[in-house]
């Protein structure tokens, strides 16, 4: 690994709350004040230490983070002033989070949904590559897997611009010549999984464990 002063991007996939695998995972990297770090989103939920991952994200000036859907659930509530649409692990999420949370869900509502750079893009969910991804709403760019159809998203995306994209688990990195997929089931006790840009290296380390049980995978 280089050491610093390279001046790489590193997108960091689906983290989940899991924070000493996110520690494993910067260890390995050891990113420079001058890497651009981007985050696909979902930082929090599902995983034990979504305050220990805020803050570090928090204290990471050279950090962007995409929304993710799980952000997007909680800036909902936050908005509201009620709990729409809460999942059964929310109240974890809450707990952990704590009384920071006001001020975390103030600086997550200035996230995009999606950023871009010399090449690339990085979005959580998808988006339909027959319209244009800032026309796509936040709840579509967070959370889309499938076009109608059943096909997924990324197979209709004809673009030269590498799509790089979280929100979908598997336990592989998806790799395709226009199309990365970071999600590797960390919190499922697969793996934390970065992308280097722009040589494309992807990097992974292993989940300490399982956090929650994954029933079905949905490889395909
Ligand atoms: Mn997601």
């Amino acid at each position: 690994m280089k050491p610093s002063g390279t001046g790489r991007t590193i997108v960091i996939g689906d983290v989940h709350g899991c924070c000493d695998e996110l520690q494993d995972l910067l260890r390995v990297l050891r990113p420079a004040a001058d890497d651009r770090l981007i985050s696909v989103g979902d930082l929090i939920c599902k995983g034990p230490d979504a305050r220990g991952v805020l803050d570090w994200a928090r204290a990471t000036p050279n950090l962007e983070c995409v929304v993710g859907n799980h952000e997007l659930r909680f800036l909902k509530h936050w908005k509201k002033g009620t709990r729409s649409e809460e999942k059964a692990y929310d109240a974890d999420a809450y707990r952990q989070l704590g009384d920071g949370c006001e001020d975390d869900m103030r600086w997550i509502s200035g996230w995009p949904s999606f950023v871009t750079g010399p090449g690339f893009l990085v979005v959580h969910g998808g988006f339909d590559p027959s319209e244009g991804l800032e026309w796509q709403s936040r709840s579509q760019l967070a959370n889309l897997r499938r076009l109608p159809g059943g096909a997924p998203w990324y197979e209709s995306y004809k673009d030269k611009r590498l799509a790089v994209f979280g929100h979908w688990a598997r336990r592989a990195p998806v790799v395709r010549d226009n199309a990365i997929g970071l999600d590797t089931g960390c919190v499922y006790g697969v793996a934390l999984t970065a992308l280097i840009l722009p040589e494309r290296r992807l990097v992974s380390v292993p989940a300490r464990r399982a956090y929650r049980r994954k029933e079905n995978w949905d490889d395909a």
